[in-house]
């Protein structure tokens, strides 16, 4: 899991070096397959439950799971958040994280680094004996004290030798609630947090979910593993 991690951070560092205005959300999918099958390396998305693409590019009002597209060129002040998930050896790593094209809009940057910011949060409560609704919780309280609001819809989840495995993790929730974490645990934590309503939609390709009202969303995710004391994040390069 640590190679898979080390792996998804490379990736998403190197995609992140791409991003300027005029670049396509295809030619990042076209870079993701370029940088994983040079290392012999597969990418989680491609095929899973018939997905397209082999990572997902969410831009703007868009959640999560945005399909790359010839169609969508990025342009000065958009946010882009990219997902990655190399499968290496047979263990996913799974990380995302939202970008600024070009000059950020101030009401971007306040929603990116808040949501950034609720993921760190969530972080710094895991530990054994703490409960997935402490890690909810953490979210919520800091999202909404800043006048937004956590996606429902979607959680994140144990993570290993498949994708997606138990637990779910909520990003909402209340302290002293929930099961019971423990070392050796290894899961996401994905926080998507809009600036208007927290309800989504899915659009008619079956896979894009946008916000309903279609204000911006910024989403941050990291893979972690419950270690003695607290946790080891396993997509940070540092
Ligand atoms: C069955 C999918 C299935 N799921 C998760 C499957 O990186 C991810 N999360 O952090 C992630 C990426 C993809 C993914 C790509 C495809 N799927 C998506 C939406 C609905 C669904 O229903
Ligand atoms: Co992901």
């Amino acid at each position: 899991m640590r190679r898979a991690g080390r792996a998804a951070a490379e990736m998403i560092e190197h995609l992140a070096a791409l991003l300027k205005p005029g670049i396509s959300t295809a030619d990042l999918d076209d870079a993701a397959v370029a940088w994983t099958s040079a290392r012999g390396y597969r990418n989680g998305p491609l095929n899973y439950h018939g997905y397209p693409k082999s990572i997902c590019t969410s831009v703007n009002e868009v959640v999560c799971h945005g399909i790359p597209t010839k169609k969508l060129v990025l342009k000065d002040g958009d946010i882009i958040n990219i997902d990655v998930t190399p499968i290496v050896d047979g263990w996913y790593g799974d990380t995302s994280q939202t970008y600024h094209v070009g000059t950020p809009r101030p009401q971007a940057k306040k929603l990116v680094d808040v949501t950034a910011e609720c993921l760190r949060r969530a972080i710094a409560v895991v530990k054994p004996g703490a409960r997935l609704g402490d890690i909810g919780a953490a979210i919520q309280e800091y999202a909404e004290a800043n006048g937004y609001s956590v996606v429902k819809d979607f959680v994140g989840h144990g993570i290993g030798r498949t994708f997606h495995a138990p637990p779910q993790v909520p990003h909402y929730g209340k302290r002293g609630k929930g099961s019971r974490l423990e070392k050796g645990m290894c899961f996401t934590i994905e926080p998507m947090i809009n600036a208007g309503t927290w309800e989504i939609e899915v659009l008619d390709d079956g896979w894009t979910a946008v916000t309903r009202d279609r204000k911006l969303s910024a989403q941050f995710e990291h893979t972690i593993v419950v270690t003695e004391h607290g946790c080891e994040i396993l997509t940070a390069l540092e």
